[in-house]
């Protein structure tokens, strides 16, 4: 039986209304944009012209999305990590509800290869899709650092620092043609100076958040937010249990795992 197909304005519409009611954002992107950035061992094994969606998580996924999931779970302990759960369930919900019957491919970005790879790289997919620049230490000219790594890292235009990238959905056998254009993420860090505090604040001292006040933002995560992120994640569910969240009964902690 054929399968059925996927517009782009498919993704631009349900899947994002949807997404975006619980603070997710979805950039529609085609396989060829991410495997031209990157070396072979690490492209989606797919035909160029695939249709794909990479999804963001905005500031407001946490009280939109994260502590309804949580009230709705009724759990008394959690055993792998609540975000990761909470994002995976309300995509992969969606995803069907928005296109039953469609070969949909979800890679998570905790999710790795068996060789150690991860599935996908989850700022290369949000640059190409026009999503966040991916500032890189080859972004600099005139690099101040010698040998030493500086990792990369993305900023989004309206929330600077404060989101995560969270997953790439690949419309198997979907392909699409001149619908679909890419447009380049917007250079919201444009001076060599600026890159340079940026990637300084997220290599050397990512743990104060600085790198994430880069540019002036529409919305940073919420004091109950960064008190989530900053504890350890050893200690979250002690800060969960303290808001009033793990009181289910243990049958009920055992179904999503
Ligand atoms: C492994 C990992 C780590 C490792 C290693 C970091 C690294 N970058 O390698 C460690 C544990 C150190 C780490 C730490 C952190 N991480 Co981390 N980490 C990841 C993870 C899972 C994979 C990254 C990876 O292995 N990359 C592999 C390397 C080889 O890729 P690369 O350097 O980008 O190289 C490729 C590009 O250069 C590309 N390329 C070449 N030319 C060109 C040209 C263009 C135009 C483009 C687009 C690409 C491109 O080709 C190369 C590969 O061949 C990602 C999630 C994911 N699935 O992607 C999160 C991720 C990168 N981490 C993230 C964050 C926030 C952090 C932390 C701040 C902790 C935290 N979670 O709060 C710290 C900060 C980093 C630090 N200062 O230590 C975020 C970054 C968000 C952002 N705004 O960019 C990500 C995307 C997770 C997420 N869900 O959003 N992390």
């Amino acid at each position: 039986m054929a399968q059925p197909r996927v517009a782009v304005d498919d993704v631009r519409g349900d899947l994002c209304n949807s997404l975006s009611k619980l603070g997710f954002e979805v950039y529609p992107l085609k396989i060829g944009w991410y495997n031209a950035v990157l070396s072979p061992p690490l492209h989606q094994s797919y035909p160029d012209d695939t249709l794909a969606a990479v999804v963001l998580s905005t500031p407001a996924m946490f009280e939109q999305a994260f502590l309804p999931f949580l009230e709705n779970r009724g759990w008394k302990e959690v055993i792998t990590d609540p975000i990761d759960q909470c994002v995976k369930h309300y995509i992969s919900n969606i995803v069907s509800e928005c296109f039953p019957g469609v070969n949909v491919d979800v890679s998570y970005d905790y999710e790795m290869l068996p060789s150690r790879k991860p599935k996908f790289l989850a700022q290369s997919a949000a640059h190409v899709a026009g999503a966040a620049y991916y500032y890189q230490r080859s972004d600099v000219p005139d690099q101040p650092w010698g040998n030493k790594k500086m990792f990369g890292v993305c900023i989004h235009p309206q929330f600077g620092g404060w989101f995560a990238i969270r997953a790439l959905l690949v419309f198997v056998g979907t392909e699409v043609g001149s619908e679909l254009q890419q447009t380049p993420p917007p250079d919201s860090v444009p001076t060599r100076e600026d890159r340079i505090q940026l990637l300084e604040n997220f290599n050397l001292r990512w743990q104060d958040w600085s790198y994430r006040d880069v540019i002036p933002v529409a919305q940073t995560y919420s004091q109950r937010q960064r008190e989530y992120f900053s504890t350890l994640p050893g200690q979250r569910q002690s800060l969960l249990r303290d808001w009033g969240y793990l009181t289910g009964t243990h049958e009920e902690d055992t179904q999503e795992n």
